[in-house]
């Protein structure tokens, strides 16, 4: 299969007409080639959505545009099972997950955002001889570099607040995962979206996103990805003061207190670790425990984790899939492997499964839990974003806030406690963006979504999308 990209409604070959190879992790198997596509390629995509913008989408009215989304909304919803198993076979997720999550949540953020530009509004403030009221502009062309992990759901994300804004897109999606988001450009077409709304450009992220950022016509950057990469889209945006929001990873500590609902905090910890094979920024991979009921807890945890089916995406038993990568499982299987040597002790997982014809070769891992080694140690402050997981005892609760809070990464945390005065204090105490009390990725997708620290800059969700994807300007009548 040959997949392309998508500009002003055409399916096109990158220019050079080199190709990449997308490959589904759980076999190895080649699924299609991708345009490697270079500056020209995004410089005319660029072009293309300018002139959408211009010519058409940034004058229709929100009712309309907000009447597309939903249309979108409502054929994704009919093609659920196609896109999951798209998404499914790129990032070697099981297609039940995708089916249940990534898939039903890219439905909502059109739905969503549908909703919010029927019902926004902006200020006005009175004086007593002028009126004061405030517009909200879209921008232009906005640039969409999104990750390998949610593809779907994070590029819905950030596409559907930007095109209700009535800005037009170009998006460069992870190499790794480009399906869904050329079936989503085919779905626009479907729905005679538009030409250039929203444009498609596949290809590597020095040689497509690097230009796609730097483009003079790109008014606004959206980014999701590896902290690394974050700190060059800032670079290359700050010289043109371009808007930027970054979502970036993350170190996420699950603190548990001896007096939390144990059966339900053990299943909530093993699940906020390894979901989505522990290859989500959200992902609570430090598990920091009172040392009061540690063996207890500790001892169910492993239980709980040793039960997890790893295997066939296709197999709505199992729990986990493979790896994005071999590459990315190396640099998993490194942690592990720093992490014995660090004098850690591996209390389950920390190999490969032995794993059936097709899926012999895929990036599999079993889940991997850690313990007995020092807080500082890389395992316990870098971001792994696979399934591995390190727990640390503590005796107060300063203690465990000073482990949380000891990360260079501040994107979320969850608390486990059934006291609702020290469920505050620990959650306002920790220096993240987000926190979640007896509960993990409990999502409302009216509240701000972002980092602090190395984890990203500014919020992105409800409001503050809207925000993002357009420019106040505030009007003064004079009225005498
Ligand atoms: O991400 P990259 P990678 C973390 C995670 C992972 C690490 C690296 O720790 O192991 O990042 O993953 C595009 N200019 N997260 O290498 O490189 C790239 O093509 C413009 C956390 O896959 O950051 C892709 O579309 N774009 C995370 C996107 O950036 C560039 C999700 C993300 O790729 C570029 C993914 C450049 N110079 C990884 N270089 C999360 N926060 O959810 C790359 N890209």
């Amino acid at each position: 299969m040959q997949l392309l990209n998508m500009v002003g409604g055409e399916s096109l070959s990158s220019h050079s007409g080199e190709t990449l190879e997308n490959l589904n992790p759980a076999t190895t198997q080649k699924i299609s080639d991708i345009p490697r596509s270079g500056l020209s390629d995004v410089d005319h995509a660029v072009n293309v959505a300018q002139f959408a913008f211009q010519s058409h989408w940034r004058d229709l009215s929100p009712k309309i545009r907000a009447d597309f989304l939903d249309a979108v909304a409502d054929r994704l919803a009919e093609r659920l099972d196609e896109f999951a198993l798209a998404e499914s076979m790129d990032t070697g997720k099981p297609f039940h997950l995708a089916r249940a999550v990534d898939i039903p949540r890219s439905i909502a953020n059109f739905r969503f955002f549908a909703g919010a530009i029927r019902h926004d509004e902006t200020g006005c403030h009175m004086m007593a001889d002028a009126l004061n009221y405030t517009i909200r502009k879209p921008l232009g062309v906005v640039a969409l570099i999104t990750p390998w992990n949610l593809p779907l759901y994070l590029l819905t994300w950030k596409l559907a607040p930007a095109l209700a804004m009535g800005n037009t897109v170009v998006v460069k999606p992870s190499e790794m995962t480009p399906t869904t988001a050329t079936m989503l450009a085919e779905l626009f077409n479907e729905l005679d979206a538009p030409p250039g709304i929203f444009n498609v450009i596949h290809g590597l992220g020095p040689e497509a996103g690097a230009p796609l950022i730097d483009h003079p016509g790109v008014k606004a950057i959206s980014f999701t990805g590896g902290t690394a990469t974050g700190a060059k889209v800032a670079m290359a945006a700050a010289p043109h003061f371009k808007k930027l929001s970054l979502e970036l990873g993350g170190k996420n500590a699950s603190i548990v207190f001896a007096d939390c609902d144990f059966e339900k905090t053990v299943t909530g910890v093993a699940r906020a670790a390894f979901l989505n094979q522990g290859q989500v920024c959200l992902c609570g991979s430090r598990i920091l425990v009172e040392r009061s009921f540690y063996t207890k807890f500790v001892d169910a945890l492993v239980d709980n984790v040793n039960l997890m089916r790893v295997g066939d995406p296709m197999n709505p038993e199992v729990d986990m899939g493979a790896l994005i990568s071999h590459a990315h499982r190396r640099k998993v299987e490194g942690y592990i492997q720093q992490a014995t040597d660090d004098g850690g002790a591996i209390l389950c997982g920390g190999e490969r499964p032995v794993m059936p014809e097709p899926f012999t070769y895929g990036a599999w891992l079993r889940p991997t839990l850690i313990a007995d080694i020092h807080t500082q140690s890389a395992v316990s402050c870098e971001e792994i974003f696979g399934p591995v997981a390190v727990i640390h005892p503590f005796d107060t609760v300063e203690e465990a806030l000073e482990i949380a809070n000891s990360v260079e990464y501040g994107l979320s945390g969850t608390v486990w406690t059934t006291n609702v005065t020290r469920a505050h204090h620990v959650a306002s105490s920790m220096d993240t963006g987000m926190v979640w009390v007896n509960t993990w990725l409990h999502r409302d997708l009216r509240v701000p979504f972002g980092g602090v620290k190395n984890s990203g800059v500014g919020r992105e969700g409800g409001k503050h999308s809207l925000a993002f994807f357009s420019e106040m300007q505030n009007i003064c009548i004079y009225t005498g």
